[in-house]
């Protein structure tokens, strides 16, 4: 069992990180496509420290984020959060200006998508902040990385507590930082339950001893969703959600149409591929979603216990992620998707699998 060290606070070296801080002027902080809590919680968590600091920071993330995020962004139009896909030149002007650029909870430069060259072409120092599987470490100069840890917000929360201005006290850390470090926890474990890590229950106790209200928090991002969301995951679970008893999986799929008829929003798809894990013949779970332009169908994989999805999410969907929860894209018509998953279930190798 994985003993829980109260003096982890003092091995994360930020040294080279602080340094790249204090010689900063202008700092970008990039989140991965189709951002989910953890990407928006830890590039404004990120963004509240260094304000706080006293530093000159952006935020950039290449598509929208789900409405019930929007209490974390800052109040000031000047420090809205760039989207992308809505005001490509800011985002390009930002990261050309930008002499410390830190991309937070992506392993590789492509989840960036329409900034990958403008971040390669940069003069900046490049820092990742990441708990995904391989990490494209010679892209950056500085790499924070670990998979013992929930969620990015995890390990940016670590990483805060062991720069010198905080020296370990989360009372130092402000409130809008802190909250926004819980909610990406909070999303990225569903709420504590799955990659959850003793440090991560030291971690929410510190931030709820800081005076984070764990229930607004919950209510505010959990509680969130429209009739027309509850009543499309109705329809998931009752008319599209097809059990493959053979392969102990289980998956579903979401058209364009379907999104149109119940008025669908970023983040509203959010939980959908967890669902038939209830079951308990089910080990593997998919969701595969037709993406806005219908240029590529967006893959979502999830496994209970030894299953390891980031092998399969490789080998055949184009992706990677975490051991129980991965994802990626397949170039196909939706209408083929049943036939090429389960032709990929029968053709996954058992030491992948079980890797
Ligand atoms: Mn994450």
């Amino acid at each position: 069992m994985r003993k829980l060290d109260p003096t982890r606070v003092m091995k994360i070296d930020t040294t080279t990180l602080e340094s790249g801080l204090s010689q900063a002027h202008d700092i970008v902080l990039i989140g991965h496509f189709n951002p989910d809590g953890d990407a928006v919680g830890s590039v404004t968590a990120a963004w509240h420290y260094l304000k706080a600091r006293g530093k000159q920071a952006h935020m950039i993330l290449p598509s929208p984020y789900p409405e019930s995020m929007a209490f974390l962004e800052p109040e000031a139009e000047e420090d809205h959060i760039v989207i992308c896909e809505r005001e490509p030149e800011t985002a390009r002007r930002l990261v050309a200006g930008a002499d410390l650029i830190i991309c937070l909870d992506l392993n590789r430069l492509a989840r960036t998508e329409y900034l990958e060259e403008d971040i390669l072409a940069s003069q900046a120092r490049k820092v990742l902040i990441d708990h995904h599987i391989a990490a494209e470490s010679e892209r950056f100069d500085t790499v924070l990385s670990t998979i013992d840890v929930s969620s990015t917000c995890e390990l940016l929360f670590w990483i805060i507590m062991a720069m010198p201005d905080i020296a370990g006290d989360p009372a130092r850390i402000g409130l809008r930082c802190a909250e926004s470090l819980y909610v990406g926890m909070m999303t990225d474990t569903n709420n504590f339950s799955n990659s959850v890590f003793p440090d991560t229950f030291e971690m929410a106790a510190r931030l709820i001893a800081r005076g984070v209200d764990k229930n607004g928090l919950q209510e505010k991002v959990l509680s969130c969703y429209s009739v027309s969301r509850t009543r499309l995951m109705g329809h998931m679970v009752k008319d599209k959600m097809k059990v493959l008893d053979k392969y102990h999986a289980a998956y579903m799929t979401l058209s364009n149409k379907e999104k149109e008829r119940y008025h669908f929003k970023p983040g509203d798809s959010e939980g959908f591929v967890n669902l038939p894990l209830a079951i308990s013949s089910v080990q593997v779970s998919a969701l595969f979603t037709e993406n806005i332009d219908g240029q590529y169908i967006r893959v979502s994989l999830r496994s209970k216990g030894r299953i390891n999805v980031n092998r399969f999410a490789n080998r055949f969907f184009n992706g990677g992620g975490h051991h129980n929860a991965a994802g990626g894209r397949l170039y196909i018509p939706l209408e083929e998707v049943p036939a090429y998953f389960e032709n990929a279930l029968a053709a996954w190798p058992d030491e992948e699998k079980f890797s």
